[in-house]
């Protein structure tokens, strides 16, 4: 049975972290999660505290297993939201898309485990120096909000970096990516883009199809004007949106013309106008299966792989 020191740490059966999709993971999944003996995690994403508070309610009330909250540091309700977090003591917090070094001594005093997403180094050092319990390296091979590097070099630098569990994020979609996670030196993994094919995942079902049909080649990133890349499905508004950071309109417009694209997704299936967010394995998620299922395959096809991998040394 796949186990590591994060299991202890956080009392979990499976070293596996359901990623903290904005406008996705709410209260259900991230309970199925923790349910199946992973680490569920509700995403605070752009939403207020009102709202996580609410999703935390369902969580507690279909599990009482632990579970974590990601809070988006780019969100406008990124203060309240940690101030929430401090009062409810959930177990876990991971962070996003920033530098949460401002909130870390209130979180660490409400005796929260702080597990940052980092895509550098230097903040992977920051993060172990202020007190965080591990850190989420997490490639650009993800879905939504991405850094520079790819996985395959970040995790093995940022294990170089700190002394603290390492888990790893980005192109994770079955046992061989868990497998080879462990090879780079984490000893946990966080996956996203599974997950949205859980049966308790609760997007629109045009989103889950999409995720159902993609084929290899069908993510691309947007954003990078603006700094602040994104990838998702390669529908005609990523084409659009990509051919429009090229030309003369303005931040502003730009702006404007992505705005609300995450809802029209999750909620509404709106094809033309949604930003389907997911990671370049999408092509690798073929079923739609209950969470529980997920977390025990990940683990159980890692299994062998692990223990073969001798066959490779004479
Ligand atoms: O955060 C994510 N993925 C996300 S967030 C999101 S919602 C969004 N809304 C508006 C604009 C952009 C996104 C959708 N998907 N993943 C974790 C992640 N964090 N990936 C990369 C980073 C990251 C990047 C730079 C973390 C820290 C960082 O350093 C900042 C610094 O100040 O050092």
């Amino acid at each position: 049975m796949i186990n590591s020191s994060l299991c202890e740490m956080l009392g979990i059966k499976y070293p596996v972290f359901q990623g903290g999709m904005a406008w996705i993971a709410d209260g259900k999944l991230a309970a199925a999660v923790s349910n199946g003996g992973g680490l569920g995690i509700i995403a605070a994403g752009n939403a207020d505290a009102e709202y996580v508070a609410r999703q935390i309610k369902i969580a507690k009330e279909l599990t009482d297993k632990p579970f974590g909250v990601n809070i988006m540091l780019l969100s406008p309700y990124a203060d309240e939201v940690a101030k929430l977090v401090a009062e409810e003591k959930v177990a876990v917090v991971t962070t996003g898309a920033g530098n949460p070094s401002k909130y870390m001594e209130m979180w660490k005093e409400a005796g929260i485990k702080v597990i940052p997403v980092v895509a550098s180094c230097a903040l992977a050092k920051l993060m172990q120096r202020l007190g965080a319990s591990a850190v989420i390296a997490e490639g650009g091979e993800s879905g939504g909000h991405i850094g520079e590097l790819a996985t395959i070099v970040l995790v093995p630098q940022i294990a170089d970096t700190v002394t603290i569990p390492v888990i790893a994020a980005g192109g994770i979609a079955d046992g061989r990516g868990v497998a080879a996670a462990f090879m780079l030196g984490a000893c946990g993994v966080q996956v996203g883009t599974r997950f949205l094919a859980a049966e308790e995942c609760s997007i629109h079902p045009t989103y889950k199809e999409k995720i159902i049909k993609a084929k290899d080649l069908c993510t691309m990133v947007t954003g990078r004007r603006l700094g602040h890349p994104v990838r998702a499905l390669r529908t005609n508004f990523q084409r659009e949106y990509l051919k429009a950071e090229y030309t003369d309109i303005s931040d502003e417009e730009l702006e404007a013309m992505g705005a609300g694209s995450l809802r029209k997704a999750v909620v509404d299936g709106n094809s033309d106008e949604g930003c389907f967010l997911a990671g370049q394995s999408a092509a690798m998620v073929t079923k739609i299966q209950p969470a529980v299922d997920i977390v025990r395959e990940l683990c159980e096809e890692a299994e062998p792989l692990l223990k073969g991998a001798a066959k490779w040394v004479r």
